[in-house]
């Protein structure tokens, strides 16, 4: 089993993102932070961390999106602005960051920016935003934050959403076919 550490929109709340680390760096294959820090692209929170950039990030070392393939799973990450996520009504718009993640052959795209945390398949790929850990927004705002984490085995992904506590959150866990 590999597992991955998905994280966003923690807006300067370098803290929570140590904090976070701290619980997780040792047991995990693979460290992505879905944009909007506000922190440079080269601090040292982001060593060995996959990042793109945010629309309130203004380091232009910052990627705009990037496709990543550990232990056999490609992902493709971007923060979701640049591909038009935002959705005032639902979850989130998936169709151009589908669109891009089939051109780099992924099986998992990695989002943020609505700071709506969930995970859904959608043509063929899953989808997972972590939230937000500190400006959370939609339905389950009142759990304070989210970040996420994905367990990947031969036969299926499972996403499970943790609070600033550290806390599993069975409720709104995602489990999907591989
Ligand atoms: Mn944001």
């Amino acid at each position: 089993m590999s597992q991955f550490l998905i994280v966003s929109d923690i807006h300067g709340d370098r803290a929570i993102f140590l904090d976070i680390l701290k619980q997780w760096q040792s047991r995990v294959d693979g460290i992505f932070y879905d944009g909007d820090s506000e922190l440079p692209a080269d601090d040292k929170v982001f060593e060995g961390v996959s990042t793109v950039i945010g629309n309130m990030d203004d380091d232009p070392d910052f990627v705009d999106a990037r496709a990543t393939t550990i232990d056999g799973v490609t992902f493709f990450q971007t923060h979701g602005h640049l591909y038009d996520a935002t959705s005032l009504l639902g979850w989130a718009n998936l169709q151009q960051m589908s669109r891009a993640a089939d051109e780099a052959n992924a099986q998992v795209v990695l989002f943020g920016h609505t700071h709506k945390e969930g995970a859904v398949t959608y043509q063929g790929k899953l989808f997972i935003n972590p939230g937000s850990t500190t400006i959370p927004k939609g339905s389950h705002a009142n759990l304070g934050g989210t970040y996420a984490v994905l367990s990947v085995n031969e036969t299926k992904f499972t996403v499970t959403f943790y609070n600033r506590r550290h806390e599993a959150l069975p409720d709104l866990t995602v489990i999907v076919a591989r």
